[in-house]
């Protein structure tokens, strides 16, 4: 076959991307090689639909070990009874869980999207918003932390069948213990999607939502560092709740249940490439090698938040619990958008962000989100977190100066040629 070399000139140009930049994307993360070689390796060339020893193809012998392999390393990493690792996504794992506990019209009560939230939590323009009618809570105004009151009187009013909690943008740590108890005065189920705190949830940094929360999702690439993908899973499977019974009459598990919903529910074919990636970073991520990766991510956006607060930004809630801020940006005269483009411009790459209560629309938004999560995995400290702001300062002070902006971004790629990524000679 003729190499594509197109295709291959411009992963060239992505690798260089990523290399030169300083990658403050929240959701983002660098895998490590060997998670990328499973995620481009022949497993990429097998179809397996169904579970481990209960397929509709010949020939899973191989994935099914590779599959049970992540199930049991996924299961030790959470606390977790139960885990499904085929999700290709949050939002197809999202869809599943729904599919399984809702029917069309059901109510469900999720966090506000303009407030931090999840598209798949109830927004009018996701599946979750057309099949379900979707109630939101959000966050107090003064000071930004989830309004745990009108969570639980929307919750009382309407008596949703599903809370979420979780966040995309959300800098503080969550009550699933009292969520748990709103829901079972109102007969919800609960689902948390820790998409992006998964790995410091994984090791024991912020609240464990397993033990309150009937089921949790994540995706696997943010904080937890593998490939891109979702799980589901549950602290402690339960009779399922609907009625519904095996053929011979047993009422079925939950378990039975969200995995019937993933698959044929959702989705086709597995993904075993990527399952068998997952299960490379799970492994990954219950080593000791993690554990000082994740506690620096935390220490690093706690630095990175001082900074800024220290150069006059406004961070919604003050600061932060986990690997992530969000900051207003109107005392400082600027949108978001134009934020983000002027810090791209000088390869610093963040995500133009709503704030609670924005004036602005999401296209334009009056704030971005930073996380550090990526940057700790190029070996980043504290000491880079302040000259970091330092830059970013000076990009949002002088947003259309060219010149400027062309100086900035060559301190930019000298920073970073010191915290070299793939080219590292060794790194596995
Ligand atoms: N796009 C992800 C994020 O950036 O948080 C959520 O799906």
């Amino acid at each position: 076959m003729k190499r594509d070399k197109l295709i291959f000139k411009l992963l060239d140009e992505e690798q260089q991307r990523q290399e030169e930049g300083i990658e403050l994307i929240a959701s983002e993360n660098f895998v490590s090689r060997q998670v990328m070689e499973a995620a481009g390796s022949v497993a990429t060339n097998k179809y397996a639909e169904g579970l481990p020893g209960k397929r509709y193809y010949g020939g899973c012998q191989v994935v099914d070990e590779i599959e049970t392999i992540a199930i049991e390393r996924a299961k030790q990493l959470f606390n977790a009874e139960w885990v499904n690792v085929q999700p290709h996504s949050g939002a197809q794992a999202n869809a599943a869980v729904m599919l399984a506990c809702l029917q069309p019209g059901d109510k469900i009560l999720g966090f506000d999207l303009s407030h931090g939230g999840h598209l798949t939590h109830g927004s009018p323009v996701n599946f979750s918003g057309k099949l379900y009618e979707p109630h939101f809570y959000g966050v107090n105004k003064e000071t930004g932390l989830v309004d745990y009151d009108q969570l639980k009187k929307v919750a009382l009013a309407e008596k949703p069948k599903m809370i979420i909690c979780g966040a995309s943008a959300y800098s503080r740590d969550w009550d699933y213990e009292f969520i748990r108890k709103v829901a079972d005065k109102v007969g919800a189920l609960v689902l948390a999607d820790i998409s992006h705190p998964a790995g410091l949830i994984a090791r024991g940094l912020l609240n464990d939502p397993l033990p309150h929360c009937h089921i949790v999702s994540t995706t696997t690439h943010k904080t937890l560092r593998g490939p891109r993908g979702g799980i589901i899973m549950m602290g402690k499977d339960f009779p399922n709740p609907f009625g519904q019974k095996t053929p011979k009459g047993e009422v079925k598990m939950m378990s039975a249940v969200l995995d019937m919903a993933v698959f044929p529910g959702t989705q086709g074919g597995p993904l075993e490439h990527i399952i068998a990636a997952k299960a490379v970073a799970f492994a990954e991520a219950l080593s000791e090698d993690y554990m000082k990766y994740i506690v620096q991510v935390k220490k690093n956006a706690a630095a990175m938040a001082k900074s800024f607060v220290d150069r006059g930004y406004e961070l919604i809630s003050g600061g932060t619990d986990n690997h992530l801020m969000l900051i207003d940006l109107r005392n400082k005269n600027i949108t978001g958008k134009a934020a983000e483009n002027a810090l791209v411009a000088a390869d610093i790459t963040v995500n133009k962000n709503m704030v609670p209560f924005d004036d602005k629309s999401p296209f334009v938004t009056s704030g971005i989100r930073v996380g550090t999560a990526a940057i700790t995995t190029r070996g980043l400290k504290e000491k880079q977190m302040d000259l970091i702001v330092e830059l970013i300062d000076a990009v949002i002070i002088d947003p259309e100066n060219e010149p400027s902006l062309r100086k900035i971004r060559k301190r930019v790629h000298r920073l970073m040629e010191s915290f070299p990524l793939y080219r590292q000679k060794g790194s596995d």
